[in-house]
Formats: structure tokens, sequence, C-alpha cells
């Protein structure tokens, strides 16, 4: 599936201007704060970014055989006001966005459309997966360090602090998004932000973190215990979620409706089925969260080399939490070697 396939598809037979600063990066390699991509059904693309980018914009076009047009304020004479016709839009730009568009493009009809480039992007390049193996690899070996840092009196601040310092590795790479570091009671929410809580003795730790490389995100959610009792109950529960997502990696293979997944998941969690309170998971690549969405309201089918993260949960208010999160490209058939996250899931216990 191409761009030009999708205008089709969508019968944008005038064309499609792209907003995202994502799916402009996706399409002409260009990082920018302000930037527009206007595609033709005819295959011409048109990078238009300002007097800032210009420089990197002109060279990157020059590789990618792409047209490119400076914002000025002679834009809209020279350019925007020879487009007619309808032509897409993305419902990720904001209202006032559109706005504008509506005032530089003056005799053009805007359709507003979702998720085209993001069809696209969703079903990853050989390099985008070598960018998120490496992504990946890196936060297994930030993981085995930081259990030297899991000790009574640390606050979840603190540790966090340490994790992305070690996720960053002096610039190597950056931070996927703000790690989730959770003692205690508050491994029970789902999305925790750290706070000045102080590690006990005989606790749990949950820690949902990730690095980036080449714009490429990785995502990993794994549970240690502080202490030589480890609690009945929190034993339990993780050794029912392993069983279950180990399980349900191996159902992660192209064809697959993500829903029947995420349903497999809660039917084999039986009474415990109350306590995981989110979807089952979702795609990496340039975003942390991307199509395709794992989750019982999702029409999507798996498609080989998507890039997904398989995260099944179960978090009992005021007293824990437990999340074993994976990420994996999917093939037609499982191996273990698709699984990018090699991190052990078994319950990391520190005494
Ligand atoms: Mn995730």
């Amino acid at each position: 599936m191409t761009l030009i396939d999708q205008l089709k598809e969508y019968k944008l037979d005038d064309g499609l201007l792209v907003s995202k600063p994502e799916n402009i990066q996706y399409i002409t390699g260009l990082k920018a704060s302000f930037g527009m991509v206007f595609i033709q059904k005819s295959g011409q693309i048109t990078l238009i970014t300002d007097g800032r980018y210009a420089e990197t914009a002109k060279q990157l076009c020059q590789e990618r055989k792409i047209n490119f047009q400076l914002f000025d304020t002679d834009f809209p004479t020279r350019f925007a006001q020879k487009i007619r016709g309808t032509i897409g839009v993305e419902t990720s730009a904001t209202l006032g966005q559109l706005e504008q568009f509506k005032k530089w493009f003056s005799n053009v009809d805007f359709k507003p459309v979702s998720q085209i480039v993001e069809n696209i992007r969703a079903v990853k390049t050989t390099e985008e997966i070598e960018h998120t193996r490496i992504t990946a690899e890196h936060t297994d070996q930030v993981l085995h360090k930081i259990s030297s840092y899991i000790r009574p009196g640390v606050t979840e601040i603190e540790l966090c602090f340490t994790l992305e310092n070690l996720l960053r590795e002096n610039g190597k790479f950056g931070i996927a998004f703000n790690s989730i570091v959770a003692f205690g009671e508050h491994t029970a929410r789902p999305h925790h932000s750290q706070t000045d809580r102080k590690l006990n003795n005989n606790e749990p730790i949950l820690i949902d973190c990730g690095s980036t490389y080449q714009d490429y995100h990785s995502d990993i959610t794994r549970n240690w215990w502080c202490g030589n009792n480890v609690d009945k109950k929190y034993k339990e529960k993780h050794d029912l979620l392993l069983k279950i997502q180990t399980q349900v990696n191996q159902k992660c293979i192209s064809g697959t409706a993500t829903k029947d997944i995420d349903n497999f998941v809660r039917k084999e969690l039986k009474s415990d089925a109350e306590f995981f309170t989110h979807s089952l998971g979702h795609g990496t690549g340039l975003e942390i969260h991307e199509l395709p969405n794992l989750s019982v309201k999702s029409e999507s089918i798996l498609q080989t080399n998507n890039i997904i993260t398989c995260e099944p949960g179960l978090y009992y208010p005021g007293e824990f939490g437990i999340r074993i999160e994976d990420q994996l490209v999917v093939e037609s058939k499982f191996s273990k070697k698709h699984i990018l996250t090699q991190f052990p899931k078994e319950l990391q216990i520190i005494t």
C-alpha cells in the first residue's frame, strides 16, 4: 500500500495536505515545528516549510526527488491559491490550523480525513524495525542496570531520574515517554506519575519505560519485588499474568483481529478480568502510540511487520498492580526472536 493507493481509496482526486509532524517526517525526513506536505494523485509531493528549515528541507527534497516550496509572504499567491478542488486535510490538524489553511489555500474545499499516512506507517520497513530493535536492546540493558538502584529508602522520583539518565546514555538515545516508576500501592495506577514516596522493604515496583533511536520508540514494562517476603496474592497474580502474557504473545501473528487477542486475555483472566482496565496494546514507531490498536473496540487486523506492544495488566486499587509488556514484530508465524524486549519477564526479586 502506497500513499497514492490511499489517495485513490479515499477518493482524494485533487490531493492531500499533510500537517502532522510525524507524518511529514515519515514522508520527507524533515523534523520541523512548522511544515506541510502536499500530495497529488500523480505522485507529485511538495514539502512546504519556512526559512528556519529551508536548507535542510531542500537537501532532503533533492535526495528524495520531491518538490520544495518556501513558506514566505508570497506563498499563498505563488503556490497555494493555484491549487483547486477538494483536498484532504488530516483530522489531527487543529481548528486554528484549518482556519489558516483555508486562508492560504483560498480556492480549495477541505475534506477531513483520518489515518491515511498512519495506515502506511503501521507496516514497518526493515530499517524501521532495525532502529526499534536497537533501542529495545538498549532499554533491556538499562533495566539490568537499574536493578542495583532499587533499595529501601529510594524515592520514585530519584529512581526515575536515574532510569532516565541511563536511558539517554550520554545522548546516544532519547526518552520514549515520561517513564512510569511506581512503588507499593502506586503500582495499582496504570499511568502513575512518580512522587517522593520512598520504597519500603517487601513492596512491589513497577517500571514502564522506553528509549528512542533515530526517533523510533521502545516500550517495556516489568515488575520487581524488594525484599524476601513476596506477598502471596501478589505472587499468585504475577504468575497468572505471566502465563497469559506469554500465551498471548504467540497469538500476535498476521491475519489476526486485535479484538480477538484482547478478548482472549479477558477470557483467560476469568474473574480477574475486571481488574484489567486498559486495552491490550498499541503500535509503536515515530510515535509511542500508533496503529494498530490492540483493543476490543478496534477493527485492526495484524499485518506482517507491524511493531506492537502486548501489555496485559492487573490493578487492585489500594493494594498493588502488575503489568507485563513486551514489544514485538508481527510475522506470519510466531518466533521468540520477534520479541524485541528480552529482559526477563519473571518477577525480579531484590534482596
Ligand atoms: Mn505501551
